[in-house]
Protein backbone atom coordinates (compact mmCIF):
# COMPACT_ATOMS: atom_id res chain seq x y z
CA UNK A 1 0.00 0.00 0.00
CA UNK A 2 2.89 2.09 0.23
CA UNK A 3 3.68 1.95 -2.68
CA UNK A 4 4.20 5.02 -5.36
CA UNK A 5 2.17 5.20 -7.91
CA UNK A 6 4.73 4.85 -10.23
CA UNK A 7 5.70 1.63 -8.95
CA UNK A 8 1.90 0.25 -9.10
CA UNK A 9 1.72 1.19 -12.71
CA UNK A 10 5.36 -0.87 -13.32
CA UNK A 11 3.56 -3.74 -11.31
CA UNK A 12 0.48 -3.70 -13.01
CA UNK A 13 1.36 -3.54 -16.68
CA UNK A 14 3.43 -7.38 -16.50
CA UNK A 15 -0.17 -8.53 -16.20
CA UNK A 16 -0.20 -7.58 -19.37
CA UNK A 17 2.06 -10.25 -20.98
CA UNK A 18 1.87 -12.31 -17.58
CA UNK A 19 3.11 -15.86 -18.91
CA UNK A 20 0.64 -18.66 -18.13
CA UNK A 21 3.14 -20.62 -16.00
CA UNK A 22 3.83 -17.91 -14.14
CA UNK A 23 0.21 -17.33 -13.50
CA UNK A 24 -0.65 -20.65 -12.27
CA UNK A 25 1.90 -21.43 -9.97
CA UNK A 26 1.11 -17.95 -8.59
CA UNK A 27 -2.25 -18.39 -8.02
CA UNK A 28 -1.51 -20.30 -4.47
CA UNK A 29 1.59 -22.16 -4.59
CA UNK A 30 0.25 -23.97 -1.13
CA UNK A 31 -2.29 -26.21 -3.14
CA UNK A 32 -0.77 -29.30 -3.75
CA UNK A 33 -0.03 -29.76 -7.31
CA UNK A 34 -2.53 -32.69 -9.18
CA UNK A 35 -1.33 -33.01 -12.66
CA UNK A 36 0.90 -31.41 -15.28
CA UNK A 37 -0.38 -29.66 -18.49
CA UNK A 38 1.47 -28.31 -21.28
CA UNK A 39 1.25 -24.84 -22.25
CA UNK A 40 2.65 -22.57 -25.26
CA UNK A 41 4.70 -26.37 -25.37
CA UNK A 42 6.48 -25.84 -21.80
CA UNK A 43 5.14 -28.03 -18.93
CA UNK A 44 3.18 -26.51 -16.43
CA UNK A 45 1.97 -27.27 -13.38
CA UNK A 46 -1.83 -27.19 -12.89
CA UNK A 47 -3.38 -27.24 -9.36
CA UNK A 48 -6.77 -27.88 -7.76
CA UNK A 49 -7.15 -23.91 -6.89
CA UNK A 50 -7.46 -23.89 -11.21
CA UNK A 51 -10.32 -26.96 -11.28
CA UNK A 52 -11.72 -24.84 -8.68
CA UNK A 53 -11.58 -21.34 -10.90
CA UNK A 54 -12.49 -23.17 -14.40
CA UNK A 55 -15.18 -22.64 -16.09
CA UNK A 56 -16.17 -26.00 -17.16
CA UNK A 57 -16.72 -28.48 -14.54
CA UNK A 58 -14.42 -31.52 -14.84
CA UNK A 59 -12.74 -33.47 -12.92
CA UNK A 60 -9.49 -33.18 -14.57
CA UNK A 61 -8.50 -30.82 -17.22
CA UNK A 62 -8.17 -32.44 -20.49
CA UNK A 63 -4.23 -32.56 -21.72
CA UNK A 64 -4.82 -31.57 -25.29
CA UNK A 65 -3.62 -28.38 -26.83
CA UNK A 66 -3.84 -27.68 -30.20
CA UNK A 67 -3.16 -24.39 -32.10
CA UNK A 68 -6.01 -21.82 -32.97
CA UNK A 69 -7.80 -23.81 -36.31
CA UNK A 70 -7.84 -20.30 -38.25
CA UNK A 71 -10.87 -21.88 -39.57
CA UNK A 72 -12.06 -19.79 -42.23
CA UNK A 73 -14.73 -20.78 -44.69
CA UNK A 74 -14.57 -17.55 -46.21
CA UNK A 75 -11.11 -17.92 -47.63
CA UNK A 76 -12.16 -18.97 -51.55
CA UNK A 77 -15.07 -16.95 -52.03
CA UNK A 78 -17.92 -18.15 -53.91
CA UNK A 79 -17.27 -14.48 -55.79
CA UNK A 80 -13.85 -12.90 -55.91
CA UNK A 81 -14.82 -10.08 -58.04
CA UNK A 82 -18.09 -9.26 -55.82
CA UNK A 83 -17.47 -5.61 -54.70
CA UNK A 84 -16.13 -5.27 -51.00
CA UNK A 85 -14.52 -8.48 -50.90
CA UNK A 86 -11.56 -9.25 -48.88
CA UNK A 87 -12.98 -5.87 -46.55
CA UNK A 88 -11.30 -3.76 -49.70
CA UNK A 89 -13.55 -0.67 -49.83
CA UNK A 90 -16.50 -0.35 -52.07
CA UNK A 91 -17.63 2.52 -54.54
CA UNK A 92 -21.02 3.81 -55.28
CA UNK A 93 -21.31 4.11 -58.86
CA UNK A 94 -22.03 7.81 -60.11
CA UNK A 95 -25.38 7.08 -61.61
CA UNK A 96 -26.47 5.34 -57.77
CA UNK A 97 -25.46 8.41 -55.26
CA UNK A 98 -28.86 9.57 -54.76
CA UNK A 99 -30.36 6.52 -54.05
CA UNK A 100 -27.01 5.58 -51.29
CA UNK A 101 -27.66 8.71 -49.82
CA UNK A 102 -31.03 8.45 -49.44
CA UNK A 103 -30.76 4.70 -47.87
CA UNK A 104 -27.95 6.31 -45.48
CA UNK A 105 -30.27 6.70 -42.42
CA UNK A 106 -31.40 3.33 -42.90
CA UNK A 107 -28.16 2.48 -40.58
CA UNK A 108 -26.35 5.78 -40.11
CA UNK A 109 -24.08 4.41 -42.82
CA UNK A 110 -23.90 3.10 -46.24
CA UNK A 111 -26.59 0.76 -46.34
CA UNK A 112 -26.77 0.60 -50.29
CA UNK A 113 -23.00 -0.43 -50.67
CA UNK A 114 -23.86 -2.90 -47.57
CA UNK A 115 -26.49 -4.69 -49.59
CA UNK A 116 -24.58 -4.67 -53.17
CA UNK A 117 -21.46 -6.84 -51.39
CA UNK A 118 -21.01 -10.30 -50.26
CA UNK A 119 -22.82 -11.20 -47.19
CA UNK A 120 -20.18 -13.98 -46.52
CA UNK A 121 -17.53 -11.78 -48.15
CA UNK A 122 -13.73 -12.45 -47.17
CA UNK A 123 -12.30 -10.36 -44.98
CA UNK A 124 -7.77 -9.89 -44.33
CA UNK A 125 -6.41 -11.69 -41.21
CA UNK A 126 -5.15 -8.82 -38.95
CA UNK A 127 -3.93 -10.76 -36.25
CA UNK A 128 -0.62 -10.16 -35.00
CA UNK A 129 1.87 -12.67 -36.82
CA UNK A 130 3.15 -14.60 -33.24
CA UNK A 131 -1.07 -15.18 -32.74
CA UNK A 132 -0.32 -18.34 -35.40
CA UNK A 133 2.09 -19.70 -32.59
CA UNK A 134 -0.14 -19.40 -29.98
CA UNK A 135 -2.32 -22.51 -28.40
CA UNK A 136 -5.96 -22.87 -27.05
CA UNK A 137 -6.90 -25.89 -25.22
CA UNK A 138 -8.55 -29.16 -26.97
CA UNK A 139 -11.39 -29.08 -24.23
CA UNK A 140 -12.64 -25.29 -24.24
CA UNK A 141 -16.11 -24.71 -23.10
CA UNK A 142 -18.99 -24.16 -25.45
CA UNK A 143 -20.52 -20.73 -26.19
CA UNK A 144 -23.32 -18.97 -27.08
CA UNK A 145 -22.74 -15.91 -29.27
CA UNK A 146 -25.77 -13.09 -27.95
CA UNK A 147 -26.88 -10.78 -30.95
CA UNK A 148 -29.65 -8.27 -29.98
CA UNK A 149 -31.25 -5.96 -32.36
CA UNK A 150 -33.22 -3.24 -32.77
CA UNK A 151 -34.48 -2.60 -37.11
CA UNK A 152 -30.75 -3.52 -38.01
CA UNK A 153 -30.14 -3.23 -41.49
CA UNK A 154 -30.56 -6.75 -43.22
CA UNK A 155 -27.63 -7.63 -44.92
CA UNK A 156 -25.42 -5.97 -41.92
CA UNK A 157 -27.71 -8.63 -39.54
CA UNK A 158 -26.76 -11.76 -42.16
CA UNK A 159 -23.10 -10.44 -42.33
CA UNK A 160 -22.61 -10.45 -38.46
CA UNK A 161 -24.03 -14.25 -38.49
CA UNK A 162 -22.46 -15.60 -41.50
CA UNK A 163 -19.13 -14.34 -39.69
CA UNK A 164 -19.67 -16.19 -37.01
CA UNK A 165 -20.88 -19.20 -38.24
CA UNK A 166 -18.00 -19.20 -41.00
CA UNK A 167 -15.12 -18.56 -38.57
CA UNK A 168 -15.65 -20.34 -35.71
CA UNK A 169 -15.22 -23.82 -34.72
CA UNK A 170 -18.44 -25.34 -34.64
CA UNK A 171 -18.28 -27.56 -31.59
CA UNK A 172 -17.41 -24.46 -29.70
CA UNK A 173 -20.83 -22.56 -31.22
CA UNK A 174 -23.71 -24.02 -29.04
CA UNK A 175 -26.12 -21.52 -30.45
CA UNK A 176 -26.46 -18.24 -32.41
CA UNK A 177 -29.36 -16.27 -30.46
CA UNK A 178 -30.68 -13.09 -32.41
CA UNK A 179 -32.80 -11.00 -29.39
CA UNK A 180 -34.99 -9.30 -31.65
CA UNK A 181 -35.69 -5.99 -29.46
CA UNK A 182 -39.12 -4.89 -31.07
CA UNK A 183 -38.11 -3.79 -34.14
CA UNK A 184 -40.89 -2.81 -36.98
CA UNK A 185 -39.08 -3.57 -39.98
CA UNK A 186 -41.21 -6.18 -42.06
CA UNK A 187 -38.31 -7.76 -43.54
CA UNK A 188 -37.18 -8.52 -39.47
CA UNK A 189 -40.14 -11.12 -39.22
CA UNK A 190 -41.62 -13.62 -41.13
CA UNK A 191 -38.30 -13.00 -43.79
CA UNK A 192 -35.74 -13.46 -40.72
CA UNK A 193 -37.07 -16.82 -39.98
CA UNK A 194 -37.11 -18.71 -42.93
CA UNK A 195 -33.21 -17.03 -43.82
CA UNK A 196 -32.31 -18.58 -40.33
CA UNK A 197 -33.95 -21.83 -41.11
CA UNK A 198 -31.23 -23.05 -42.77
CA UNK A 199 -28.77 -22.67 -39.58
CA UNK A 200 -29.95 -25.06 -36.80
CA UNK A 201 -27.76 -23.00 -34.62
CA UNK A 202 -29.62 -20.08 -34.84
CA UNK A 203 -32.82 -19.39 -32.20
CA UNK A 204 -34.72 -16.51 -32.62
CA UNK A 205 -36.84 -14.59 -29.82
CA UNK A 206 -38.86 -11.77 -30.04
CA UNK A 207 -39.38 -9.11 -27.26
CA UNK A 208 -42.94 -8.17 -26.89
CA UNK A 209 -42.37 -4.49 -26.41
CA UNK A 210 -38.88 -2.67 -26.44
CA UNK A 211 -36.49 -3.31 -23.76
CA UNK A 212 -33.33 -1.76 -24.74
CA UNK A 213 -29.70 -3.23 -25.34
CA UNK A 214 -29.59 -4.08 -21.44
CA UNK A 215 -32.32 -6.12 -21.05
CA UNK A 216 -32.86 -7.80 -24.77
CA UNK A 217 -29.24 -9.08 -24.09
CA UNK A 218 -29.94 -10.23 -20.34
CA UNK A 219 -32.97 -11.81 -22.50
CA UNK A 220 -30.90 -13.96 -24.45
CA UNK A 221 -28.78 -14.88 -21.51
CA UNK A 222 -31.61 -16.39 -19.73
CA UNK A 223 -32.22 -18.80 -22.48
CA UNK A 224 -28.60 -19.50 -23.33
CA UNK A 225 -27.35 -23.42 -23.36
CA UNK A 226 -23.79 -22.10 -23.66
CA UNK A 227 -21.00 -22.16 -20.74
CA UNK A 228 -19.96 -18.66 -22.09
CA UNK A 229 -21.88 -15.86 -23.27
CA UNK A 230 -20.63 -14.31 -25.84
CA UNK A 231 -22.01 -10.75 -26.92
CA UNK A 232 -21.55 -8.82 -29.75
CA UNK A 233 -23.72 -6.28 -31.94
CA UNK A 234 -25.23 -7.49 -34.88
CA UNK A 235 -23.41 -5.07 -37.40
CA UNK A 236 -19.69 -6.58 -37.18
CA UNK A 237 -17.83 -9.26 -38.55
CA UNK A 238 -15.99 -11.46 -36.81
CA UNK A 239 -12.21 -12.31 -38.29
CA UNK A 240 -10.00 -15.34 -38.32
CA UNK A 241 -9.66 -17.45 -35.34
CA UNK A 242 -11.57 -14.62 -33.08
CA UNK A 243 -13.55 -17.54 -30.76
CA UNK A 244 -10.60 -19.65 -29.26
CA UNK A 245 -8.17 -16.81 -27.85
CA UNK A 246 -11.34 -15.06 -26.21
CA UNK A 247 -12.59 -19.07 -24.76
CA UNK A 248 -9.08 -19.44 -23.70
CA UNK A 249 -8.86 -16.57 -21.29
CA UNK A 250 -12.04 -17.37 -19.59
CA UNK A 251 -10.80 -21.60 -19.33
CA UNK A 252 -7.90 -20.41 -18.04
CA UNK A 253 -9.71 -18.07 -15.08
CA UNK A 254 -13.51 -17.86 -15.11
CA UNK A 255 -12.89 -14.54 -13.64
CA UNK A 256 -11.43 -13.04 -17.00
CA UNK A 257 -13.75 -11.24 -19.42
CA UNK A 258 -12.55 -11.48 -22.54
CA UNK A 259 -12.81 -8.85 -25.64
CA UNK A 260 -11.58 -9.04 -29.41
CA UNK A 261 -9.85 -5.84 -30.81
CA UNK A 262 -12.77 -4.10 -32.53
CA UNK A 263 -11.42 -2.68 -35.44
CA UNK A 264 -13.28 -0.56 -38.48
CA UNK A 265 -15.95 -1.20 -41.12
CA UNK A 266 -15.89 1.93 -42.68
CA UNK A 267 -19.29 3.76 -42.63
CA UNK A 268 -18.68 5.11 -45.77
CA UNK A 269 -17.31 2.30 -47.91
CA UNK A 270 -17.46 -0.95 -45.79
CA UNK A 271 -14.24 -1.35 -45.79
CA UNK A 272 -12.26 -3.44 -42.87
CA UNK A 273 -9.46 -1.49 -41.45
CA UNK A 274 -6.49 -2.54 -39.25
CA UNK A 275 -6.51 -0.64 -35.75
CA UNK A 276 -3.31 0.46 -33.72
CA UNK A 277 -2.27 -1.93 -31.15
CA UNK A 278 -2.04 -1.72 -27.55
CA UNK A 279 -5.61 -0.10 -26.94
CA UNK A 280 -7.04 0.09 -23.44
CA UNK A 281 -10.76 1.25 -23.28
CA UNK A 282 -10.72 4.00 -20.25
CA UNK A 283 -12.97 6.69 -18.86
CA UNK A 284 -13.27 9.96 -19.02
CA UNK A 285 -15.48 11.97 -16.52
CA UNK A 286 -18.13 12.40 -16.64
CA UNK A 287 -18.30 8.89 -17.02
CA UNK A 288 -17.60 8.79 -20.96
CA UNK A 289 -15.86 5.58 -22.53
CA UNK A 290 -12.47 6.36 -24.48
CA UNK A 291 -9.95 4.47 -25.92
CA UNK A 292 -6.10 5.16 -24.44
CA UNK A 293 -3.01 3.56 -25.99
CA UNK A 294 -0.59 2.19 -23.42
CA UNK A 295 2.87 4.53 -23.60
CA UNK A 296 5.72 3.24 -24.92
CA UNK A 297 7.71 3.26 -22.17
CA UNK A 298 5.38 0.62 -20.88
CA UNK A 299 5.49 -1.41 -23.50
CA UNK A 300 9.43 -1.54 -23.96
CA UNK A 301 10.06 -1.83 -20.06
CA UNK A 302 7.96 -5.00 -20.08
CA UNK A 303 8.25 -6.40 -23.49
CA UNK A 304 4.89 -6.56 -24.22
CA UNK A 305 4.02 -8.01 -27.17
CA UNK A 306 1.35 -7.06 -29.63
CA UNK A 307 -0.01 -10.67 -29.19
CA UNK A 308 -0.45 -10.11 -25.34
CA UNK A 309 -3.25 -9.54 -23.20
CA UNK A 310 -3.96 -6.14 -22.54
CA UNK A 311 -5.62 -5.26 -19.04
CA UNK A 312 -8.54 -2.59 -19.97
CA UNK A 313 -10.05 -0.81 -17.44
CA UNK A 314 -13.54 -0.05 -19.02
CA UNK A 315 -14.92 -2.53 -22.18
CA UNK A 316 -16.28 -1.10 -24.59
CA UNK A 317 -18.98 -2.71 -24.09
CA UNK A 318 -20.71 -4.82 -27.07
CA UNK A 319 -17.79 -7.43 -27.74
CA UNK A 320 -16.96 -9.75 -24.97
CA UNK A 321 -16.91 -13.37 -23.08
CA UNK A 322 -17.96 -13.91 -20.47
CA UNK A 323 -18.28 -17.60 -18.33
CA UNK A 324 -22.07 -17.81 -17.79
CA UNK A 325 -22.22 -18.54 -14.24
CA UNK A 326 -20.00 -15.80 -13.75
CA UNK A 327 -21.92 -13.41 -15.37
CA UNK A 328 -24.86 -14.20 -12.89
CA UNK A 329 -22.74 -14.23 -9.79
CA UNK A 330 -22.19 -11.21 -10.52
CA UNK A 331 -25.73 -10.10 -10.82
CA UNK A 332 -25.83 -9.76 -14.51
CA UNK A 333 -26.64 -6.07 -16.05
CA UNK A 334 -28.79 -3.47 -13.64
CA UNK A 335 -31.88 -4.44 -15.23
CA UNK A 336 -32.99 -1.10 -14.34
CA UNK A 337 -31.10 0.74 -17.69
CA UNK A 338 -32.59 1.17 -20.12
CA UNK A 339 -32.17 1.59 -24.10
CA UNK A 340 -28.54 2.20 -24.40
CA UNK A 341 -25.61 3.68 -22.91
CA UNK A 342 -23.81 2.80 -19.27
CA UNK A 343 -23.75 -0.61 -18.90
CA UNK A 344 -20.55 -0.91 -20.72
CA UNK A 345 -19.10 1.27 -17.37
CA UNK A 346 -21.28 -0.55 -14.62
CA UNK A 347 -20.24 -4.19 -15.55
CA UNK A 348 -16.80 -3.07 -15.91
CA UNK A 349 -16.50 -1.02 -12.59
CA UNK A 350 -18.65 -4.56 -11.15
CA UNK A 351 -15.93 -6.70 -12.97
CA UNK A 352 -12.88 -5.50 -11.77
CA UNK A 353 -14.48 -4.38 -8.05
CA UNK A 354 -16.01 -8.00 -7.36
CA UNK A 355 -13.02 -9.93 -8.24
CA UNK A 356 -12.45 -10.26 -11.81
CA UNK A 357 -10.29 -8.89 -14.96
CA UNK A 358 -11.41 -7.42 -18.29
CA UNK A 359 -8.79 -8.43 -20.63
CA UNK A 360 -8.75 -7.21 -24.66
CA UNK A 361 -7.14 -10.57 -26.25
CA UNK A 362 -4.48 -8.84 -29.83
CA UNK A 363 -5.32 -12.45 -31.37
CA UNK A 364 -9.33 -12.19 -31.21
CA UNK A 365 -10.49 -9.25 -34.15
CA UNK A 366 -13.99 -8.60 -34.35
CA UNK A 367 -14.88 -5.55 -36.88
CA UNK A 368 -17.77 -2.97 -36.28
CA UNK A 369 -19.55 -0.58 -38.39
CA UNK A 370 -19.21 2.40 -35.92
CA UNK A 371 -21.95 4.76 -36.65
CA UNK A 372 -22.48 8.50 -35.80
CA UNK A 373 -25.89 8.56 -34.54
CA UNK A 374 -28.10 5.56 -32.98
CA UNK A 375 -30.15 4.84 -37.01
CA UNK A 376 -32.84 3.84 -33.99
CA UNK A 377 -35.56 5.57 -31.91
CA UNK A 378 -35.69 6.26 -28.07
CA UNK A 379 -38.72 5.68 -26.22
CA UNK A 380 -37.75 8.71 -24.18
CA UNK A 381 -35.59 11.46 -24.86
CA UNK A 382 -31.92 10.10 -25.86
CA UNK A 383 -29.57 12.32 -23.66
CA UNK A 384 -32.08 12.16 -20.91
CA UNK A 385 -31.92 8.05 -21.02
CA UNK A 386 -28.04 8.16 -20.96
CA UNK A 387 -27.99 9.97 -18.18
CA UNK A 388 -30.13 8.51 -15.74
CA UNK A 389 -28.89 5.32 -17.06
CA UNK A 390 -25.10 7.10 -15.93
CA UNK A 391 -26.35 8.35 -12.38
CA UNK A 392 -27.48 4.90 -11.43
CA UNK A 393 -24.13 3.78 -12.23
CA UNK A 394 -22.50 6.83 -10.43
CA UNK A 395 -24.47 5.98 -7.15
CA UNK A 396 -23.86 2.77 -7.21
CA UNK A 397 -20.25 2.31 -7.96
CA UNK A 398 -18.25 5.83 -7.39
CA UNK A 399 -18.29 6.09 -3.57
CA UNK A 400 -17.16 9.72 -2.41
CA UNK A 401 -15.71 9.96 -6.42
CA UNK A 402 -19.41 10.19 -7.69
CA UNK A 403 -19.03 13.93 -6.86
CA UNK A 404 -16.44 14.15 -10.34
CA UNK A 405 -19.50 12.83 -11.93
CA UNK A 406 -21.98 14.91 -11.15
CA UNK A 407 -19.40 18.10 -10.90
CA UNK A 408 -18.11 17.33 -14.88
CA UNK A 409 -21.57 19.11 -15.79
CA UNK A 410 -24.42 16.62 -14.31
CA UNK A 411 -25.30 19.32 -11.78
CA UNK A 412 -29.07 18.93 -13.16
CA UNK A 413 -29.21 15.36 -12.21
CA UNK A 414 -28.80 15.68 -8.55
CA UNK A 415 -32.31 17.23 -8.42
CA UNK A 416 -34.35 14.14 -8.12
CA UNK A 417 -37.57 15.28 -8.08
CA UNK A 418 -36.54 16.41 -11.85
CA UNK A 419 -35.31 13.09 -12.86
CA UNK A 420 -36.14 9.78 -11.28
CA UNK A 421 -33.37 7.52 -11.02
CA UNK A 422 -35.22 4.19 -9.79
CA UNK A 423 -34.96 2.34 -7.24
CA UNK A 424 -31.20 1.06 -6.54
CA UNK A 425 -32.20 -1.16 -3.09
CA UNK A 426 -30.39 -4.21 -5.27
CA UNK A 427 -27.39 -2.98 -6.77
CA UNK A 428 -26.45 -1.51 -3.79
CA UNK A 429 -26.45 -4.71 -1.58
CA UNK A 430 -24.81 -6.51 -4.17
CA UNK A 431 -22.30 -3.62 -4.42
CA UNK A 432 -21.49 -4.26 -0.72
CA UNK A 433 -19.93 -7.43 -1.26
CA UNK A 434 -17.02 -5.63 -3.40
CA UNK A 435 -13.79 -3.73 -2.75
CA UNK A 436 -13.88 0.28 -2.77
CA UNK A 437 -13.90 2.92 -5.92
CA UNK A 438 -10.34 3.98 -4.62
CA UNK A 439 -9.30 0.39 -4.84
CA UNK A 440 -10.10 0.22 -8.28
CA UNK A 441 -8.69 3.50 -9.69
CA UNK A 442 -5.22 2.97 -7.66
CA UNK A 443 -5.35 -0.45 -8.76
CA UNK A 444 -6.94 -0.63 -12.33
CA UNK A 445 -6.40 2.45 -13.60
CA UNK A 446 -3.81 4.58 -11.57
CA UNK A 447 -2.95 6.83 -14.34
CA UNK A 448 -6.57 8.65 -14.37
CA UNK A 449 -6.35 11.94 -12.59
CA UNK A 450 -9.41 12.08 -10.28
CA UNK A 451 -8.72 14.57 -7.43
CA UNK A 452 -11.43 14.63 -4.93
CA UNK A 453 -11.50 18.45 -4.22
CA UNK A 454 -11.08 20.95 -6.93
CA UNK A 455 -9.24 23.34 -4.64
CA UNK A 456 -8.40 23.81 -1.01
CA UNK A 457 -6.63 25.54 1.40
CA UNK A 458 -6.34 29.10 2.55
CA UNK A 459 -9.09 31.30 0.44
CA UNK A 460 -7.20 34.65 0.00
CA UNK A 461 -8.52 38.06 -1.21
CA UNK A 462 -6.33 40.00 -3.46
CA UNK A 463 -8.04 43.22 -2.58
CA UNK A 464 -7.72 43.29 0.97
CA UNK A 465 -5.05 41.01 1.37
CA UNK A 466 -6.66 38.50 3.74
CA UNK A 467 -8.77 35.54 4.08
CA UNK A 468 -11.36 33.81 4.41
CA UNK A 469 -12.54 32.46 8.46
CA UNK A 470 -15.13 30.66 10.30
CA UNK A 471 -15.57 32.19 13.40
CA UNK A 472 -18.18 30.86 15.54
CA UNK A 473 -20.18 30.35 12.70
CA UNK A 474 -19.86 32.43 10.52
CA UNK A 475 -17.51 34.14 7.90
CA UNK A 476 -15.01 36.95 8.59
CA UNK A 477 -11.44 37.95 7.45
CA UNK A 478 -8.12 37.25 9.28
CA UNK A 479 -4.48 37.72 8.58
CA UNK A 480 -3.50 34.89 6.26
CA UNK A 481 -2.50 31.82 8.71
CA UNK A 482 -2.33 28.54 7.41
CA UNK A 483 -1.44 26.97 10.54
CA UNK A 484 -5.22 27.68 11.36
CA UNK A 485 -7.92 24.96 10.19
CA UNK A 486 -10.94 28.06 10.75
CA UNK A 487 -9.02 29.18 7.78
CA UNK A 488 -9.05 25.66 5.57
CA UNK A 489 -11.99 25.44 2.64
CA UNK A 490 -12.61 23.28 0.00
CA UNK A 491 -13.64 24.16 -3.22
CA UNK A 492 -15.66 20.59 -4.30
CA UNK A 493 -16.81 19.23 -7.49
CA UNK A 494 -20.34 19.67 -6.24
CA UNK A 495 -18.82 23.85 -6.73
CA UNK A 496 -19.53 24.06 -2.36
CA UNK A 497 -17.32 26.46 -0.79
CA UNK A 498 -16.91 24.34 2.29
CA UNK A 499 -15.21 23.68 5.58
CA UNK A 500 -16.26 20.15 6.96
CA UNK A 501 -19.97 19.83 6.96
CA UNK A 502 -21.05 23.53 6.56
CA UNK A 503 -20.95 25.69 3.29
CA UNK A 504 -21.03 28.89 2.24
CA UNK A 505 -24.27 30.02 0.92
CA UNK A 506 -25.47 32.72 -0.52
CA UNK A 507 -28.57 34.93 -0.13
CA UNK A 508 -29.28 37.50 -2.77
CA UNK A 509 -27.98 40.35 -3.67
CA UNK A 510 -26.42 42.73 -1.25
CA UNK A 511 -27.52 40.69 1.98
CA UNK A 512 -24.90 39.07 4.58
CA UNK A 513 -23.37 35.46 3.34
CA UNK A 514 -24.53 32.51 5.58
CA UNK A 515 -23.40 29.42 6.44
CA UNK A 516 -25.36 26.33 6.12
CA UNK A 517 -25.56 22.43 5.94
CA UNK A 518 -23.52 21.31 2.66
CA UNK A 519 -26.64 19.94 0.41
CA UNK A 520 -25.93 19.07 -3.11
CA UNK A 521 -29.66 19.76 -4.26
CA UNK A 522 -29.27 23.46 -3.53
CA UNK A 523 -28.16 25.75 -6.13
CA UNK A 524 -27.50 28.62 -3.88
CA UNK A 525 -24.77 26.59 -2.42
CA UNK A 526 -22.73 26.44 -5.55
CA UNK A 527 -20.14 28.90 -6.91
CA UNK A 528 -18.35 29.24 -10.11
CA UNK A 529 -15.29 29.43 -9.39
CA UNK A 530 -11.91 28.85 -12.39
CA UNK A 531 -8.42 27.90 -10.90
CA UNK A 532 -5.81 30.58 -11.00
CA UNK A 533 -3.72 29.13 -14.25
CA UNK A 534 -5.93 30.92 -16.45
CA UNK A 535 -4.21 34.97 -16.46
CA UNK A 536 -6.59 36.35 -14.03
CA UNK A 537 -7.57 35.05 -10.50
CA UNK A 538 -11.37 33.89 -10.95
CA UNK A 539 -14.29 35.21 -8.94
CA UNK A 540 -16.18 33.41 -6.70
CA UNK A 541 -19.99 33.50 -8.72
CA UNK A 542 -23.01 32.63 -7.33
CA UNK A 543 -25.08 30.77 -9.21
CA UNK A 544 -28.22 31.44 -7.31
CA UNK A 545 -30.97 32.35 -10.21
CA UNK A 546 -31.65 35.06 -11.86
CA UNK A 547 -28.56 37.02 -11.69
CA UNK A 548 -24.93 36.11 -11.62
CA UNK A 549 -23.77 37.76 -8.48
CA UNK A 550 -20.00 37.99 -7.48
CA UNK A 551 -18.36 37.90 -3.80
CA UNK A 552 -17.05 40.94 -3.58
CA UNK A 553 -14.73 42.08 -0.21
CA UNK A 554 -15.41 45.31 1.60
CA UNK A 555 -12.87 47.61 1.08
CA UNK A 556 -12.32 47.89 4.96
CA UNK A 557 -12.01 44.04 5.12
CA UNK A 558 -14.32 43.71 7.43
CA UNK A 559 -17.11 42.74 5.37
CA UNK A 560 -18.43 41.11 2.39
CA UNK A 561 -21.21 40.57 -0.06
CA UNK A 562 -22.91 40.02 -3.62
CA UNK A 563 -22.39 42.50 -6.09
CA UNK A 564 -22.47 42.91 -9.73
CA UNK A 565 -19.66 41.08 -11.43
CA UNK A 566 -17.15 43.54 -12.71
CA UNK A 567 -14.12 41.20 -14.59
CA UNK A 568 -11.25 43.77 -12.68
CA UNK A 569 -11.90 44.03 -9.44
CA UNK A 570 -9.45 42.84 -7.05
CA UNK A 571 -11.93 42.94 -4.12
CA UNK A 572 -13.75 40.23 -5.98
CA UNK A 573 -10.93 37.98 -6.66
CA UNK A 574 -10.55 34.97 -4.46
CA UNK A 575 -7.38 32.51 -4.69
CA UNK A 576 -7.03 29.04 -2.93
CA UNK A 577 -3.76 27.97 -1.62
CA UNK A 578 -3.67 24.73 -4.16
CA UNK A 579 -5.71 23.87 -7.07
CA UNK A 580 -5.80 20.19 -8.51
CA UNK A 581 -5.68 19.45 -11.90
CA UNK A 582 -8.46 16.81 -13.07
O1 LIG B 1 -32.83 -0.31 -27.75
C1 LIG B 1 -31.93 -0.91 -28.28
N1 LIG B 1 -32.04 -2.26 -28.49
C2 LIG B 1 -31.05 -2.99 -29.09
O2 LIG B 1 -31.20 -4.20 -29.25
C3 LIG B 1 -30.74 -0.28 -28.70
C4 LIG B 1 -29.74 -1.02 -29.30
N2 LIG B 1 -29.90 -2.35 -29.52
C5 LIG B 1 -28.84 -3.14 -30.16
C6 LIG B 1 -28.34 -2.56 -31.47
O3 LIG B 1 -29.11 -3.00 -32.56
C7 LIG B 1 -26.90 -3.07 -31.49
O4 LIG B 1 -26.80 -4.37 -32.02
O5 LIG B 1 -27.73 -3.11 -29.28
C8 LIG B 1 -26.52 -3.15 -30.02
C9 LIG B 1 -25.62 -1.97 -29.60
O6 LIG B 1 -26.17 -0.74 -30.03
P1 LIG B 1 -25.34 0.27 -30.93
O7 LIG B 1 -24.66 -0.43 -32.02
O8 LIG B 1 -26.26 1.38 -31.30
O9 LIG B 1 -24.28 0.76 -29.89
P2 LIG B 1 -22.83 1.45 -30.21
O10 LIG B 1 -22.02 0.54 -31.04
O11 LIG B 1 -23.06 2.80 -30.69
O12 LIG B 1 -22.27 1.57 -28.71
C10 LIG B 1 -21.44 0.90 -27.79
O13 LIG B 1 -21.95 1.31 -26.50
C11 LIG B 1 -23.21 0.82 -26.19
C12 LIG B 1 -23.54 1.43 -24.86
O14 LIG B 1 -24.75 1.03 -24.39
C13 LIG B 1 -23.23 -0.70 -26.19
O15 LIG B 1 -22.44 -1.22 -25.17
C14 LIG B 1 -22.73 -1.19 -27.53
O16 LIG B 1 -22.70 -2.59 -27.54
C15 LIG B 1 -21.38 -0.61 -27.78
N3 LIG B 1 -20.74 -1.06 -28.99
C16 LIG B 1 -19.46 -1.53 -28.97
O17 LIG B 1 -18.85 -1.77 -27.95
C17 LIG B 1 -18.79 -1.70 -30.30
C18 LIG B 1 -17.61 -0.80 -30.36
C19 LIG B 1 -18.01 0.62 -30.15
C20 LIG B 1 -17.04 1.36 -29.38
C21 LIG B 1 -16.23 1.99 -28.75
MN1 LIG C 1 -22.63 -0.91 -32.51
Amino acid sequence: DSKTKEEVLDSLEPGIQESFIKYKVAVDPTVKPVKKDVLNGKEVVVNIKDKQINAVDKDVRNTGVHKVLSLDMTQAPRDANAIGQFGQAAMVPSDKEQEARNRWNEGHFNVYLSDQIPVDRAIPDTRPNTCSESVVHDDLPTTSVIFCFVDEVWSTLLRSVHSVLNRSPPHLIKEIILVDDFSTKEYLKDHLDVYMSQFPKVRIVRLQERQGLIRARLAGATIAKGDVLTFLDSHIECNVGWLEPLLERVYMDRRKVACPVIEVISDKDMSYVLVDNFQRGVFKWPLVFWWSRLSEDIIKKNHIKDSDPIRCPIMAGGLFSIDKKYFYELGSYDPGLDVWGGENMEISFKIWMCGGEIEIIPCSRVGHIFRAANPYKFPKDRQKTVERNLARVAEVWLDEYKDLFYGHGYYHLLDRSVIDIGNLTDQIEFRKKCKSFKWYLDNVYPDMVAPLVKAEGLVFNRGVRKCLALQKGSLAFERCDLSKLSQHFNYTWMRHVRQKDVCVTAQGKGSRLAMQPCDNTKPQLRWLHKDSNSALVEHLVTELAPQRLCLEAGALGDSMQLKECEPTSPYQKWQFTHYHTG
